[in-house]
């Protein structure tokens, strides 16, 4: 059977053809798709929402240990927070095959940057398999398992927001039982990396990354379309579409295993052209890698830029260089611009429209709040990472000293303080800050399309479970100032800011509105809601 799918259904869907047992993520666009689709397809698969990507793929690794078939997803960013385990994952390699999905996001679409996810692949010295099409996505998926479960090895799949979100036609097949046993094993020498293990398997990791070179030689994902033997192009993922719609006659040595790379297969691509071409968007990662094998490639980073997702137009105009002739554009005016932002009747609202008031800097984090950075609310003057307002926050005020007080607060959402922000609040309580943080519980993860999270009270599956009180939380933490208020009170958001700030300790201020989108919450409402023109005066503060 064929069905159209999206890149991150086809993963999902490799996933199950694959006979994964244990499959966990934290969401994040693009990748959030991939472990929605488990969720709700197939029900075989165990399948969470962990409260971060390190815990995610920590929990895929405990799955592997037991024999089991097993996948953590994440968006480029999130393998930063799984670096760590990765690293040592990279040492004691698996039992049951075990896949890393990373989801870059070139163009920066929904994202705090714009890294180049193939770097984790040779940083850990782990396979990495690009798709370039949903057909692919699914067939990779099955490939790394088995990749996997041959050289003892994690592998990671890359994929992109292009790939992740376009659909193609993907032939389907059914899934298969995965050769290894399900048991406890007592392998202490595999996975207690005291550094008398460590050391020795450090040797083990660089012989396995031979024999995975050796593979990728003739691994079939890696192959050469010889026409034209004047110009070559080696380009792997989604450049590979653009490229071949703009010069389908053009040789290709199109990679699908972007780490190791196939030296001799690159060096053969090398003696039946004249003139190669590496085409890869963001970091110049083939491109360093084929030079230090004293390769020479007539074009790649020069030609293409390093910033920004590619398209045809980009390679032909790289290609052509001066010869370029733009086309003709088909829409004369174009569209105005709709950046994201705060929805009308956002319970963020009101604590920004309160902050804007009282003129305090707002150390912001991820997620729909850091919007209010944009007017009229210009309320976020910073945004690094998930959980970094906290110990900005902090860092922010013991810089400061008296000086800063009553005018520095860190704003974070339940999802983000769940996955990076307990340990910085408890360092708050910890070193005798005088900083406040406001809790923007609008009971989801709101910014990457309301998934649930530990503080929602649901499961992946919808199923109720525990809930985190944050406000016995907060204070387990060691915060003694803990305050809940309504943010559609806006009196009552200011005061208690206010109070809040001047305050020689700590303070935590927990929101209780819900987002405006969770139809949950809003179940009672079922009907569109209006502005009420008579009393509306164009504040534009909802
Ligand atoms: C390390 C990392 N993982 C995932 C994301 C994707 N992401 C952006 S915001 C966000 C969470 C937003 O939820 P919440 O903190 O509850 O705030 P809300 O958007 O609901 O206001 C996530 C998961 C990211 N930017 N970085």
């Amino acid at each position: 059977m064929k069905k159209v799918m999206t890149g991150n259904e086809a993963i999902a869907r490799g996933a199950f053809e694959a006979g994964v047992k244990v499959a966990a993520a934290y969401p994040g666009t693009p990748s959030t798709e991939i472990m929605e689709t488990i969720g709700k397809e197939y029900k075989e698969i165990y399948a969470e929402w962990s409260p971060n990507e390190k815990v995610a793929l920590e929990v895929a690794i405990g799955a592997s240990m037991a024999g089991a078939r097993s996948m953590a997803s994440m968006k480029h960013v999130g393998v930063n927070v799984a670096a760590d385990p990765l690293m040592t994952l990279s040492y004691v390699g698996v039992n049951g095959g075990l896949v890393l999905v990373t989801c870059d996001d070139p163009e920066l679409y929904s994202s705090q940057n714009e890294q180049d996810n193939r770097h984790y692949a040779r940083f850990a010295k782990v396979p990495m398999l690009e798709p370039s099409d949903s057909q692919e996505s699914k067939d990779f998926m099955k490939s790394a398992f088995e990749i996997s479960e041959k050289f003892d090895t994690p592998v990671m799949l890359r994929s992109v927001t292009r790939i992740s979100h376009s659909k193609g036609i993907v032939e389907l097949k059914d899934p298969v039982v995965p050769p290894v046993a399900l048991e406890v094993r007592k392998q202490t020498a595999k996975y207690t990396m005291l550094p008398f293990y460590a050391r020795i398997k450090h040797g083990v990791v660089e012989e396995r990354l031979l024999k995975v070179k050796e593979f990728a030689e003739k691994f079939p994902g890696n192959r050469m379309e010889l026409k034209d033997p004047e110009i070559g192009i080696i380009t792997a993922g989604i450049s590979y579409q653009y490229a071949k719609e703009v010069f389908p006659k053009h040789s290709y040595l199109k990679l699908g295993m972007v780490w190791p790379l196939p030296e001799n297969l690159i060096t053969q691509f090398f003696k039946k052209v004249k003139k190669v071409i590496v085409i890869e968007e963001l970091d110049p990662f083939l491109e360093e890698n084929i030079r230090t094998m004293g390769l020479k490639p007539k074009g790649g980073k020069g030609m293409f830029s390093m910033v920004g997702e590619y398209n045809p137009l980009v390679i032909e105009k790289g290609m052509m260089g001066k010869k370029f002739k733009a086309p003709e554009p088909v829409l004369i005016e174009t569209l105005p611009p709709r950046p994201p932002n705060l929805c009308p009747g956002c319970p963020h609202r009101g604590i920004f429209a309160a902050l804007r008031k009282m003129k305090v800097a707002g150390i912001g984090d991820i997620g729909c709040s850091t919007l209010a950075a944009y007017p009229p609310l210009s309320a976020v003057d910073s945004c690094i990472c998930m959980g970094a307002s906290i110990g900005q926050t902090h860092g922010m005020s013991k810089a400061l000293g008296d000086a800063g007080r009553g005018k520095v607060v860190g704003v974070i959402g339940d999802s983000t303080f769940l996955h990076g922000g307990m340990a910085p609040l408890m360092n708050m309580a910890y070193n005798k800050s005088y900083a406040t943080i406001i809790l923007l519980d609008n009971r989801t993860t709101g910014m990457t399309g309301s998934q649930e999270h530990p503080g929602t009270g649901y499961t992946l599956r919808g199923e109720k479970t525990h809930k985190v009180d944050f406000i016995e939380l907060g204070k387990a933490l060691g915060i003694e100032n803990v305050r809940v208020v309504n943010p559609w009170n806006l009196e009552e958001a200011e005061t208690v800011i206010k109070e809040e700030i001047e305050k020689d300790s700590p303070s935590l201020i927990v929101t209780t509105g819900p987002c405006v989108l969770l139809k949950r919450e809003f179940k009672k409402y079922n009907q569109p809601l209006f502005v009420d023109s008579t009393k509306c005066i164009g504040c534009k503060s909802c």
